[in-house]
């Protein structure tokens, strides 16, 4: 079986890599070369620990190699971005071009499964797209939905070892990408249809967001009552049936800040939940950006003088490197806006440089600072002392400070 993924990003990528591990013939395609060159040459474009060594084995021993075109296979995995629009509209012109350009290629019997999260909706259309360009394939392929679940930065693992959710435009086709999945997947395969798999990815995500939505509401709750409100969920979460996530300063990434909106988007009447979800995540960061700018005025207040401000991590979560979507560089942004930079010292350990802010060693940046904002909970934070002649804002809980003020 030759099997030809669409789309070699942050989960492409791995998942063809590791079926190839498994002895799977995989052609990966992306439409950018670049991508296209360090892949055949063992070099992964990604940041993911564990998959580069692979990546070069199965180089090596021929089980993969990239190109720029769709090539002739038995099943096409459809794994390309599906942003949004600016009005939070889904936009899923990727997913319909990777179609596409697949199209000449189908053959009878052949398998077609999209990855990519998508509406509700999404396969069935592509179905549609695909019997308009070529009628005689009606009921002659099979496709299915299969959503990815992994965490970045856990990819190898996961991969391997999550249950997926495989929703076929019938039962054969959920049968026949199960088969597939089979060969690599450890964790339990469960059948369902498309329209159900592609709402379980959405479901998943939304669920997420919610419930960080009502972990940041206490923050501002409790920045109000006086209460400590990691001390707060710490208890609460001693009771065996509740489990509240951590407030932060908002939510960032590529998915959880995003999928809620592909529900939103076509059932806004019925979604108010997790609209207001996403309202309240959003509204985290310019919450955390008004408590600084204040910090700033009652320090000059009180001092005479300018205060040395450091604000600790860019990224979207804990001990990664990704900026996208992260509430970290919103605040940054808001913050340098407001402030000049001779007074700011921006910290982000997993990077080297950026080109809008100069960065500063962390120990640095904490041992000259007047104003401490933790935004991003890193781990090298973890070895500072905690310095009680600063004001320390603790947005994510690093020293599990009073959450402010
Ligand atoms: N966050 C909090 N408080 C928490 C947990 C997370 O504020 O208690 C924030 C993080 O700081 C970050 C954001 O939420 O800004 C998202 O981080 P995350 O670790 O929750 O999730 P992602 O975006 O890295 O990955 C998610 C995962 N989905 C779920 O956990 C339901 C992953 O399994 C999905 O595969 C991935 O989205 C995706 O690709 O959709």
């Amino acid at each position: 079986m030759k099997v030809n993924f669409i789309g070699l990003g942050y989960i492409g990528l791995p998942t063809a890599i590791i079926a190839a591990k498994h002895g799977i013939e995989i052609a990966g395609t992306d439409i950018n070369p670049d991508i296209v060159e360090a892949t055949n040459q063992g070099h992964l474009h990604i940041v993911e620990p564990d998959m580069e060594d692979m990546l070069r084995e199965v180089v090596a021993n021929g089980k993969l190699k990239a190109y720029t075109e769709p090539q002739l296979s038995d099943a096409y995995f459809i794994v390309v971005p599906t942003p949004f629009k600016g009005n939070h509209e889904p936009d899923i012109t990727y997913v319909e071009a990777a179609t596409r350009s697949v199209v000449p290629f189908l053959k009878e019997g052949d398998l077609f499964v999209i990855e990519s999260t998508s509406p509700v909706g999404t396969t069935e259309k592509m179905r549609d797209v695909i019997v308009s360009l070529r009628p005689e394939l009606e009921g002659k392929i099979f496709m299915a939905y299969c959503p990815e679940r992994v965490l970045p930065g856990n990819v190898a693992y996961e991969l391997i070892n999550n249950d997926r959710v495989i929703g076929g435009i019938n039962p054969q086709s959920t049968e026949k990408a199960k088969e597939f999945y089979s060969q690599f997947v450890k964790g339990a395969l469960h059948s369902t249809d498309s329209r159900t798999a592609e709402m379980c990815k959405l479901t998943e995500n939304a669920s997420r967001d919610v419930q960080i939505a009502f972990a940041n509401e206490l923050s501002l709750i409790c920045a109000k009552a006086g209460i400590n409100v990691w001390k707060l969920i710490e208890l609460a979460n001693r009771h065996p049936r509740v489990n509240i996530l951590q407030p932060g300063c908002g939510v960032g990434g590529h998915c959880i800040a995003v999928d809620p909106y592909f529900i939103t988007a076509d059932f806004p009447e019925e979604s108010k939940l997790i609209a207001q979800a996403r309202e309240t995540n959003n509204g985290k960061a310019e919450w955390c950006t008004g408590q600084i700018l204040a910090q700033i005025l009652k320090f000059e207040k009180e001092n005479g003088r300018k205060p040395r401000v450091a604000l600790m991590g860019l990224a979207f979560k804990p001990n990664i490197d990704d900026l996208r979507e992260s509430p970290a560089m919103e605040i940054a942004k808001g913050v340098t806006d407001a402030v000049a930079s001779q007074y700011l010292m921006v910290v982000e350990p997993n990077i080297k440089s950026h080109p809008r802010f100069a960065l500063t060693g962390f120990r640095e940046a904490y041992d000259k600072a007047d104003i401490v904002v933790f935004l991003v909970n890193h781990r090298e934070f973890a070895a500072l002392n905690y310095r009680t002649d600063v004001k320390v804002l603790d947005f994510c809980g690093v020293f599990k400070l009073p959450y402010i003020i």
